[in-house]
């Protein structure tokens, strides 16, 4: 049987009301917060959204998630508006919520994780981060399958639902079980080939760019190499890592990869889809964190991205935090803030080339400290 018969067509435009829950445990801001991210994403995937919603709640209700109440004033909102979407701000939305809630709203429920596949399907480029995005999407889908009455049809398209594994549509569990298996095997293969480029490269100094998704890692990269990545002001532009030389001082140089951006409550399946591409952070000599400085939430951000370091076991690494973006700033009240609670950050901005020599001189020290006897504490602010 071929799989891809019923391949579904993408819808580029669809309208969405898009749903935050409020715990007890939740700030007000920490819920808004999620939600324009939830909304960047939306708009990164293709969709608009016409209109946002923040429900407090006490737990999730297991059959529609929120309370009776609300679903006739969303059904409102939906049909006022012509919506033909709902994003949960949830990860893991259970298969009966969705089935349950998209009777009731006649119309399409999808959570944060379907969204994030969604993105990562539209963008990845190589072989491999597209083998990678596939079998992220099958194994999300493999246990929600007894939920939507053992095949996928009931999806129907549009956000969501696109990418490789879309190809998967009226096919069974066995089928997915084989392509999961398929695809394993040759993304080892893939992973062997990038083993061997990455043997090929041990002797040189090489250091791993990593940040929050949008936070300026490519520009910062194309600057240091004077290259030409693909930057783009929407999450997740960069879902393979790429290599490129940075000339430091006369006759010194490193390389530095470029890596996937990360984001709060990255569906597991993706981090562990994407582990491979994580091994060029962990073989990597150091670390350039990148931070927008800009963010509204920095310390999360921060936290987000050393929290996935850690359980890549890159904790300890060398690591040179680097806030970018530093011309988003009006005035230095913030930057004031970072200086004394990360003295040895550099403070720059990739577009403009700000901080720029600072970093390169950071990346310099590392590299040097490395030799034995060398000795080299300084620290730059710019
Ligand atoms: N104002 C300002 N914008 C910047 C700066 N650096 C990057 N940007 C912009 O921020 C957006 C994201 O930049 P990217 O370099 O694609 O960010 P990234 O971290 O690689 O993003 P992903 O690969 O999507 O995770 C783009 O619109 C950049 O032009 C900066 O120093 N100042
Ligand atoms: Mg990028």
């Amino acid at each position: 049987m071929d799989a891809s018969v019923n391949r579904i067509k993408s819808s580029e435009d669809e309208k969405s009301l898009i749903i935050g829950i409020r715990f007890a445990e939740n700030s007000a801001e920490s819920v808004d917060y999620s939600l324009k991210e939830l909304e960047l994403l939306v708009k990164t995937a293709g969709g608009g959204v016409c209109d946002s919603l923040v429900i407090k709640r006490d737990r999730i209700d297991p059959a529609i998630i929120i309370g009776k109440g609300y679903i006739d004033i969303i059904g409102q909102i939906i049909e006022e508006k012509k919506l033909t979407l709902v994003v949960f701000d949830l990860n893991n939305i259970r298969p009966a919520q969705i089935r349950n809630l998209e009777q009731m709203l006649k119309c399409r429920v999808v959570g944060r994780t379907e969204i994030i596949l969604d993105i990562f399907a539209k963008r990845a480029r190589s072989a491999e981060s597209q083998i990678q995005v596939e079998l992220a999407q099958l194994k999300y889908i493999l246990p929600r399958l007894k939920g939507l009455g053992g095949v996928l049809s009931r999806l129907g398209g549009g956000i969501g639902t696109r990418g490789p594994g879309e190809k998967m549509l009226e096919t069974d569990r066995r089928h997915i079980l084989n392509r999961i298996h398929a695809l394993s095997v040759k993304l080892k293969k893939q992973q062997s080939h990038r083993n061997r480029i990455r043997n090929g490269r041990s002797g040189e100094f090489t250091g791993a760019v990593v940040g929050y998704t949008n936070a300026g890692k490519s520009t910062l990269v194309n600057i240091l190499a004077r290259d030409d990545l693909f930057v783009e002001d929407m999450l997740f532009a960069t879902l393979d890592s790429y290599t490129r030389s940075v000339h430091l001082s006369y006759g010194e140089k490193t390389l530095l990869t470029d890596t996937v951006g990360f984001i709060r409550n990255l569906p597991s399946h993706l981090v562990e889809s994407f582990r491979s591409t994580l091994e060029d952070i962990r073989n990597a000599a150091y670390i350039i964190h990148v931070v927008d400085i800009s963010a509204p939430d920095i310390e999360t951000n921060i936290k987000t991205v050393e929290d996935e370091l850690a359980s890549i076991d890159c904790a300890e690494k060398d690591t040179i935090l680097f806030f970018n973006k530093k011309d988003l700033l009006d005035a230095g009240h913030r930057e004031n803030m970072i200086v004394n609670k990360y003295p040895d950050a550099v403070i720059g901005s990739a577009r403009e080339g700000a901080g720029i020599d600072a970093l390169k001189d950071r990346i310099l020290g590392l590299k040097r400290a490395e030799l034995p006897g060398a000795n080299n504490n300084s620290a730059y602010y710019n």
